[in-house]
């Protein structure tokens, strides 16, 4: 254990650098020879590297560089190469998915979604093969591979907006642009033209999750660093070898709520809100358009939400679109 109090405190440690356990051979190809940051040290471990990328690492920051290239390269071009204007209109230049009128096209014009389809292609393979090198570095480590299920729900999310719902709509229009603001205006318009997203359960869960995450992460960080005189931040030895520290946050929490959870459970509250956040997300927006067209009228018909008044006098107008 202690070599690694360094991980778990403020001091830093300045011994020869800690390769990390042993591992097979061909499981362990790392690159570089580690080297130490004092700024690094101030907001984590103090060593940097040797990082292990691998075939699959390596493979993906190659498709992700490509990616990252295809959209940048299509937004300067949109500015008629221009570097100055590039770097002022960043904020709102898009790299856009093809026009309706392509439908599912495999591949449209270049200039007309054409390089969105090839951009999001290198993205997707990109975070794919990241998610492979989770789950297998954890295996090789001996670890469970809770991060790489959580990393997936993720995915879950961001397959579905730029890939599942699109094709269960028939159209890569559906899909999400490249951009900063233009993403953002995305979901503005997706929200008003499926009658204010407000309304659709998932995105409340999707926020409950989290808003909750948020307020975990912010209750166990306070009570961790609160308890951090008592040695409470060297988590581990308080799992195994309970001492004043974990008893006195436990007990803080007991006091003013009533309720506390463990050393163990409160990680799996914090992964279950986390993971949650983009699972019930995704269930959301595979509903719309597909099952539900109008997330407002859905709420009238549900009771949640009152019928706007009848101002038109026997008429729908104003209502926009019908379920
Ligand atoms: C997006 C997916 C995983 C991402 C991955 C990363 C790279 C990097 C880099 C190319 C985050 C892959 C990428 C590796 C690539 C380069 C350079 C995860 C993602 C794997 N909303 N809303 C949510 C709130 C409104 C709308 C979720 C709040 C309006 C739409 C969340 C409010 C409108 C969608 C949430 C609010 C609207 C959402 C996202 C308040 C119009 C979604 C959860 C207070 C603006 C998404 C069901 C998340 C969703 C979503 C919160 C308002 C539209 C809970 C707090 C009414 C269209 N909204 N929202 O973790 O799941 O995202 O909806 O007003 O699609 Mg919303």
């Amino acid at each position: 254990m202690a070599t690694y109090q360094n991980i778990f405190t403020q001091v830093q440690v300045r011994g020869p650098v800690e390769p990390g356990i042993g591992l097979p051979k061909e499981d362990s190809p790392r690159l570089g020879k580690g080297s130490f940051s004092y700024w690094a040290g101030k907001i984590g471990n103090a060593q940097i590297g040797p990082i292990y990328l691998g075939f699959l690492g390596s493979l993906s920051l190659l498709f992700g560089v490509i990616a990252f290239e295809i959209i940048g390269l299509n937004m300067w071009a949109s500015v008629d190469w221009d570097p100055i204007q590039f770097v002022r209109q960043l904020p709102w230049l898009a790299l856009e998915p093809p026009p309706p009128e392509y439908g599912l096209r495999v591949l449209p014009p270049l200039n007309e979604g054409g390089w969105w389809l090839i951009a999001g292609f290198f993205l997707t393979a990109s975070v794919l093969l990241w998610w492979l090198r989770t789950y297998r570095r954890a295996v090789a480590l001996g670890m469970g591979t809770h991060v790489a299920w959580a990393f997936a729900s993720a995915i879950f999310l961001f397959l579905v907006l730029g890939f599942v719902r699109p094709v269960l709509m028939g159209s890569w229009s559906e899909a999400v642009p490249f951009g900063i603001f233009p993403h953002l205006d995305w979901t503005t318009a997706f929200s008003i033209r499926y009658g204010n997203l407000y309304y659709n359960p998932f995105h409340c869960l999707s926020i409950v999750f989290l808003y909750g995450s948020v307020l975990l992460f912010a209750m166990h960080g306070g009570t961790i660093l609160a308890v951090s005189r008592y040695g409470g931040d060297r988590e581990i030895e308080q799992i195994t070898d309970r001492g004043t520290a974990s008893e006195r946050a436990a007990l803080f929490w007991r006091w003013t709520m009533g309720f506390n959870a463990t050393m163990e459970s409160v990680h799996r509250w914090a992964w279950w809100f986390a993971v949650l956040t983009t699972l019930t997300g995704g269930i959301g927006i595979l509903l719309t358009g597909t099952v539900v067209d109008n997330w407002y009228l859905w709420a009238v018909d549900h009771g949640v939400a009152p019928a706007y008044p009848d101002v038109f006098q026997g008429t729908d107008a104003g209502m926009g679109a019908t379920q």
